[in-house]
């Protein structure tokens, strides 16, 4: 028989009022550490007595706390996104119910006093059973919120005896289906914390900020510990409770001792905001206790359709915030907490919603002091109910009422007091019902302060922003012109709460998504899903370091590699697709403008430029020749300026190409990035490229024996294929249209990739039809076709030379109906493993692919053949670059090649196939083979977001069509004019 408080969908109990998390000068006791753990595979399997001090633990094992059992070598993850991974059987969970039973003994410091005091839990996933010193404290659920629990009088100064048990699945598994890992155990803080008579027993502080007059309003709210009602704000007509009453002090603002109930308006203050988050230090306290605040002013509202904050129209460049650990899963270190905010803000990630649960409450305070606009989200979503048609759904099921009230509740009183947190958010992906609308009811009721968003209320009839997941842009047009969506969500501010779905290499389009924020003001930004890959780090037998996802503990039901969906990987390191995020959103445009002149556009919501230092450089081909500081008048949040561009002309000039570079960079050091770090930029062409010579034809063809010779290039007479350049072997080139899939092209009810493999794309052949001399041009005509299909593609490789130089013209015309985009359309060769080094004069440093390539500036830049890979943790196409003038590949003797492209070309160079990297499932299938694999490109198709959006806008599509390439190639030591 299951313990029936597993399976009651209410919420917990024995816990005390939910209240703000705040620490006060009161003693506190963290009991995190070394644990004693024993994992049964069943409620009935645990053992009984663990709470007796006399029950002997000596055969467990050791676990930190916080941490989940899963990671700490006890059972182990398990991944699904949508699915329950039981029976869909509310509100009963399976019998085989992995229990966690935990025990810590310890003492109380000397100095401890004899007061009242809690034992608070800040999270245990999913439902934990508390005993002290023998006695039964409660149960709590609600994964990711606190539970407080009374325990002074049972408290002892040694030998205390603190008992967990924690089942993995409970009621409330079922309202807690977010697309994550499967992890329990107490993952968040435990603290013993004294509440000490007469201290602060909860505070809501009210800061308001009215733009018009840049007035402030202040108010506390608080119940007198003593007397208890919640009318005991002042003293007594005798001032005799004038001691119990609760105050707050704000130096800097001349408030001492301002009694709870009392607002106070402030002249002059200034506001809090994301860009600029100002904030007031203080101190709530009564007579036995202090609390340090810290205070921001700002008030949020809808007005005419848009959210504002401080009378302003905000626009989110957010992204969801999944709490994860590469080692500890949902247990992350402080230290984790402050990278990912460091990141977000040198990124310009400038909102988060915490998707889908409130974070460790840590995390907002540094939202707070770093500035992050922020949709708090209670810890719940019922998506597993979709499979069913939503049948059953606890949104609708009165048996759930109290639950959803609870999770709200308890985040709301958690977290009212962070002036980061700016929507509240019920939830996600748990359909409609009256829960929800009652939820909502209380929390506008509670705090009418914050609007409250919830992407499920498609017609906001109890919330107040209109709020989609994955719209397309088309979608985001016409919301934006309000001819879109339910009557009564015309008028509201739209947000997207997911976009851009970050999924291996992608997503594409995030510009265009960006474009529509700008144009439409009711359409006020979006959150790109997701902000971290969840992979988990684990070794191979050989050793090696690889990141595991769904399937990889042989889950019997999991979802793959779709919890890979980052913009940063496991490790943190950012992807490509954070640079291109960073670019997108940067808040200052710098471009040009008509009459040649630069433009300079402030897109802060609120910050003037005035913190920036602007400068220039003159770059020719890549290298820097003249730079210096750009003087740009302080621009207000929204206005832009014309500025002539610095004097350029005195400049030696070799008449090679040469890049104007603009950049806007800190003067000053923040909490987040030093001065210095660059935070905008813009290139504009000065000197374009000049003509390329093509090699005088001069060389002619010469056939020796089993040779064909031109130039420096060495031909098989018979195939046409180039087998030697200058001495260097190398095989190929040869047309190639085919990159291993990535996420988004497998993803969508349609892919991509479907239609290329149903194509036959990675799998074509190639016909010679003849080799000819036309003069001094030797031509190698070819059709290249999938097997069982009967449309191709003409490729004809025009070759020609000089005595160092061998040019190719590369002919390309589709026969028959194509029925398909193509992957990409470029040559692919073989070149020595030795010519790992790699120097380019084009767009870099990072990878870049037609829809998303904002990031990649025109420069000279260099790179290992290695480093040009981006780790995909499912391994996936990657490392494009693009708009290459010229390539060289060398090895450390100088021997190599360089390529150069008439006008431009990309490329990939890799030491295994594309064939290969589409087998890969994991980075450590990757082998390096015996050459370099070098794909010099036209183009490539677009990215995308289809694996949980839309697909390649029209635009960045690559359709089979007529193309031309030329690329001439010569190899480093013939080169004539060096260009360094
Ligand atoms: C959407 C979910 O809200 C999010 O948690 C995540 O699963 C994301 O998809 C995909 O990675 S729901 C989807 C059905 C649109």
């Amino acid at each position: 028989m299951p313990s029936s408080y597993v399976e009651d969908p209410a919420p917990g109990h024995g816990s005390s009022a939910p209240r703000s998390a705040f620490r006060s000068d009161a003693p506190a006791l963290s009991l995190g550490g070394s644990w004693r753990f024993l994992l049964s595979p069943a409620v009935d399997a645990a053992p009984d007595g663990i709470e007796r001090d006399d029950f002997d633990d000596g055969d467990w094992a050791d676990l930190a706390v916080p941490g989940h059992w899963q990671l700490g070598g006890h059972g182990s993850p398990a991944y699904t996104n949508v699915r329950y991974p039981f029976p869909v059987d509310p509100p009963h969970v399976p019998s085989d119910n992995p229990t966690g039973d935990h025990r810590l003994a310890f003492d109380l410091p000397d100095d401890w006093p004899d007061e009242p005091a809690v034992l608070r839990f800040d999270g245990i996933d999913s439902c934990g059973r508390v005993w002290l010193n023998g006695v039964e404290l409660g149960v709590t659920k609600g994964s990711r919120l606190p539970a407080e629990f009374d325990v002074g009088p049972l408290l002892r100064p040694r030998g205390n005896l603190l008992a967990v048990r924690v089942h993995q699945w409970s009621a409330g598994s079922y309202l807690e289906d977010q697309d994550m890992w499967w992890l329990s155990g107490i993952f968040r803080d435990v603290t013993l914390l004294v509440r000490p008579a007469g201290g602060v027993q909860d505070f809501t502080v009210d800061a308001g900020y009215e733009h018009l007059t840049g007035r402030g309003t202040l108010r506390l709210d608080a119940e007198s510990p003593d007397a208890g009602g919640p009318d005991a704000g002042g003293p007594d007509a005798d001032g005799s409770h004038a001691d119990s009453v609760v105050r707050i002090t704000v130096p800097e603002l001349g408030i001492v001792g301002l009694p709870a109930g009392r607002p106070v308006e402030v002249a002059d203050v200034q506001p809090w905001s994301a860009e600029e988050p100002r904030l007031y230090e203080g101190e709530v306290h009564t007579a036995t206790e202090r609390v340090p605040v810290r205070i921001g002013f700002r008030t949020v509202t809808v007005e005419d359709g848009q959210l504002k904050v401080n009378g302003r129209r905000i626009v989110f460049h957010g992204v969801n915030r999944h709490e994860f650990h590469p080692e500890s899963g949902r247990a992350v270190p402080r230290e984790f907490a402050v990278a990912d905010i460091e990141l977000m803000k040198r990124h310009n990630v400038n909102a988060v919603r915490t998707s889908h649960y409130p974070p460790d409450s840590a995390f907002l305070d540094l939202c707070d002091t770093y500035g992050l606009w922020v949709i708090d989200e209670s810890d719940l979503e019922t998506h597993g109910f979709s499979e069913l048609g939503w049948q059953g759904n606890p949104s609708d099921d009165p048996r759930w009422a109290d639950a959803y009230l609870d999770r709200m509740r308890r985040m709301v009183e958690r977290d009212k007091n962070h002036p980061s947190v700016v929507l509240w958010s019920l939830g996600n992906e748990a359909g409609t019902g009256r829960n929800l609308a009652a939820a909502a009811e209380w929390t506008h009721r509670r705090d009418p302060t914050r609007p409250l968003h919830y992407e499920g209320d498609t017609d906001c009839s109890y919330t107040d922003v209109h709020s989609r997941m994955y719209a397309d842009h088309d979608e985001v047009d016409r919301i934006g012109q309000g001819i879109e969506g339910p009557e009564r969500v015309r008028q509201r501010p739209f947000i997207l709460c997911e976009f851009g779905h970050a999924m291996g290499n992608g997503p594409g389009g995030l510009l265009e998504y960006r474009d529509l924020f700008e144009r439409h003001p009711r359409c006020q930004g979006g959150f790109v899903w997701e902000w971290i890959d969840h992979g988990i780090a684990r070794r191979d037998a050989a050793g090696d370091a690889y990141f595991a996802y769904g399937g990889d503990f042989g889950e019997p039901l999991h979802d793959g590699n779709f919890v890979i969906d980052g913009l940063v990987h496991p490790d943190r390191a950012p992807s490509p697709a954070l640079a291109e995020f960073a670019k997108v959103f940067e808040p200052v445009r710098i471009t040009a403008a008509p009459d040649g002149a630069l433009r300079v556009t402030n897109h802060y919501d609120v910050l003037s430029s005035a913190h920036l230092a602007f400068s220039w450089v003159l770059e020719e081909e890549g290298i820097e020749i003249a730079g210096g500081v750009l003087t740009v008048p302080p621009l207000a949040a929204g206005a832009g300026t014309e500025l002539p561009l610095p004097e350029l002309s005195g400049f030696p000039a070799t008449g090679a190409e040469s890049w104007l570079t603009v950049r806007a960079a800190l003067a000053a050091d923040t909490p987040w990035a030093r001065a210095g770090h660059v935070v905008a930029w813009g290139q504009l062409p000065v000197t374009p490229k000049p003509a390329t010579t093509a090699p005088a034809a001069g060389a002619a063809p010469a056939v020796t024996g089993t040779q064909l010779r031109l130039g420096p290039g060495v031909f098989h007479p018979g195939t046409g294929q180039l087998t030697a350049l200058g001495g260097l072997p190398v095989e190929g080139p040869r047309l190639d249209l085919w990159r291993a899939p990535t996420d988004n092209d497998r993803g969508s009810d349609d892919p991509d990739e479907t239609r290329w493999r149903a194509a036959g794309l990675h799998r074509l052949q190639h016909r010679l039809i003849g080799t000819e001399l036309l003069g001094d041009t030797l031509v190698v005509r070819t059709r290249v076709a999938p097997p069982g299909l009967g449309f191709g593609m003409r490729a004809d490789y025009h070759w020609s030379a000089d005595q160092q130089r061998l040019r190719l013209r590369l002919e390309v015309e589709p026969e028959g109906t194509w029925p398909c985009t193509l992957p990409r359309l470029g040559v692919r060769m073989a070149v020595p493993a030795a010519l790992g080094e790699a120097e380019w004069f084009g767009r870099g440093p990072g990878e870049a692919y037609a829809d998303s390539r904002q990031a990649a500036r025109i420069g000279r830049f260099t790179s290992t053949v290695d480093a040009l890979q981006t780790p995909y943790v499912f391994p996936q196409e990657n490392g494009n670059r693009i708009d290459l003038r010229w390539l060289r590949l060398t090895s450390a003797d100088g021997a190599g090649l360089r390529v150069d492209g008439e006008p431009a070309f990309a490329f990939t160079a890799r030491r295994w196939t594309s064939e290969h990297l589409d087998a890969a499932t994991h980075t450590t299938d990757l082998e390096p083979g015996r050459t370099i694999v070098l794909n010099l490109d036209l183009a490539q198709n677009g990215l995308g977001s289809a694996s949980c959006g839309p697909g390649v806008l029209p635009r960045h599509r690559l359709h089979p069509d007529r193309a031309s390439l030329t690329l001439t190639f010569t190899s480093p030591d013939a080169e004539e004019t060096p260009s360094r």
